[in-house]
């Protein structure tokens, strides 16, 4: 019923896994119907989602613990409705730790980096959505240059509030999309506040950053860490949102005064002690080393005809547009057209930004990425490493009420 369509394919956006697990878009299925790359119907599939750092490959053992990933997020990615599917709220946070990274504000191992945790590690998921008349969803299923809601949520509901303390608090967002790109800042009294901003899609960053606002594109993520110390007792914060977007293109390239109100924090407690911190190194960056490069590729992301192209091609799930070789590097230069902005998602493994327009790219974009945002015609020059594992072919799903061999996972 409604949008979308009675199939899933879940894509643990980013994580580092062999490709028969990546929830794969033409890996589809239901009891009744599956994809182009699958083979069988009435069937289910496991996903096998190894615990190890991208690397195995390079480093042998668990791989490069320079490689961690922190704040995941998973959604359906059923080819042609991933963005309907989404909407209707396939898709969820999954947060991933480490010695360094411990989730634990008290850990003793001194590795561990102490950030706020428990109750003080608070996860944001930020999606719009259009209500009709009866307050029920809606969504134009043939939208096809993106969609905007007119409210936004976050966890699902419409402007809420939280009490917060007066100690440090992590936050992690995504925008789980669909189109909509935001400008958000944390005000006081009408005034931008500072914080540590210390992940950008999700991978620390080799050092905290002190900033005052940060822009967040569908997919992309970003953690702060928020001091409520620095504010009297009943202080009430707001998290708004400085863009206006009309339509899925781009947003309006003037910053509202002072934004939309997405959440409201209200500082209503003291706390005895506050043990997290925010050290002033956080996670080492692995080295990029340029001698592995064995070709430059470039991808031209266009509308043509009212089609999404790449280098002039719609997309064609068994029409692969590169073919690369398993433990090589190459550089992808990704090139935006006029009129809107593009996040470019690149699966399995991240990348490093060499330049932006021919410039450094800015601190933030300085770790590793699994999101590349071109705004109109900017063209972005990534580093990759093509480790661990190769692209899937077509296979069969293990059939329902079937015993599964115990070796499964190397379908
Ligand atoms: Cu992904």
């Amino acid at each position: 019923m409604g949008p979308g369509s009675p199939e899933i394919s879940t894509h643990f956006h980013n994580r580092h896994t062999a490709s028969e697990s990546d929830g794969f878009a033409g890996n589809f299925y239901s009891p009744t119907n599956c994809g182009p790359t699958l083979v069988s119907t009435g069937a289910y599939q496991d996903h096998h989602y190894a615990s190890t750092y991208a690397g195995i490959d390079q480093y042998g053992g668990n791989g490069d613990p320079r490689e961690a990933l922190g704040t995941c997020w998973y959604h359906d990615h059923r080819m042609d409705f991933t963005a309907a599917h989404g909407y209707r709220g396939l898709a969820g946070f999954h947060l991933l730790f480490d010695h360094i990274d411990s989730c634990n504000e008290n850990d003793t191992n001194p590795a561990a980096l102490r950030l706020p945790s428990g109750a003080y590690d608070f996860p944001i998921m930020l999606a719009d959505k259009h209500f009709d008349g009866n307050g029920k969803i809606f969504y134009d299923q043939f939208a096809g240059e993106g969609f905007v809601g007119d409210k936004v949520t976050a966890n699902g509901k419409i402007q809420p509030y939280y009490n917060v303390a007066r100690r440090k608090y992590r936050f992690r967002f995504v925008d789980a999309g669909p189109s909509r790109i935001y400008n958000l800042a944390l005000q006081y009294q009408g005034v931008n506040q500072p914080f540590k901003f210390i992940a950008n899609d999700g991978n620390l960053l080799p050092e905290p950053l002190e900033r005052d606002h940060f822009e967040l594109a569908p997919a992309e993520r970003a953690d702060i860490v928020v001091d409520f110390a620095q504010f009297p007792l009943g202080s009430v914060l707001y998290l708004v949102n400085r863009y206006q977007q009309r339509d899925g293109r781009k947003p309006d390239e003037v910053l509202l005064n002072p934004g939309v109100p997405i959440i409201k924090f209200i500082v209503n407690r003291d706390v005895l002690s506050d043990p997290s911190r925010v050290p002033a190194r956080l996670r080492e960056l692995p080295s990029i080393d340029l001698s592995e490069v064995v070709r430059t590729r470039r991808f031209q992301f266009k509308r043509t005809n009212g089609m999404w192209t790449v280098n002039d091609r719609i997309f064609g799930i068994n029409t692969p547009v590169a073919t690369v070789k398993r433990g090589t590097a190459e550089i992808w230069e990704l090139e935006g057209s006029g009129g809107w902005w593009h996040p470019v998602h690149i699966h399995l493994e991240e990348g490093h930004i060499l330049s932006r327009n021919g410039a450094p790219p800015p601190p933030h974009e300085r770790g590793r990425q699994d999101v590349y945002v071109l705004r109109n015609s900017e063209t972005v020059r990534v580093f990759l490493r093509f480790r661990d594992f190769q692209g899937q072919i077509p296979h069969a799903l293990p059939q329902h009420g079937a015993r599964r061999p115990r070796d499964d996972v190397a379908l």
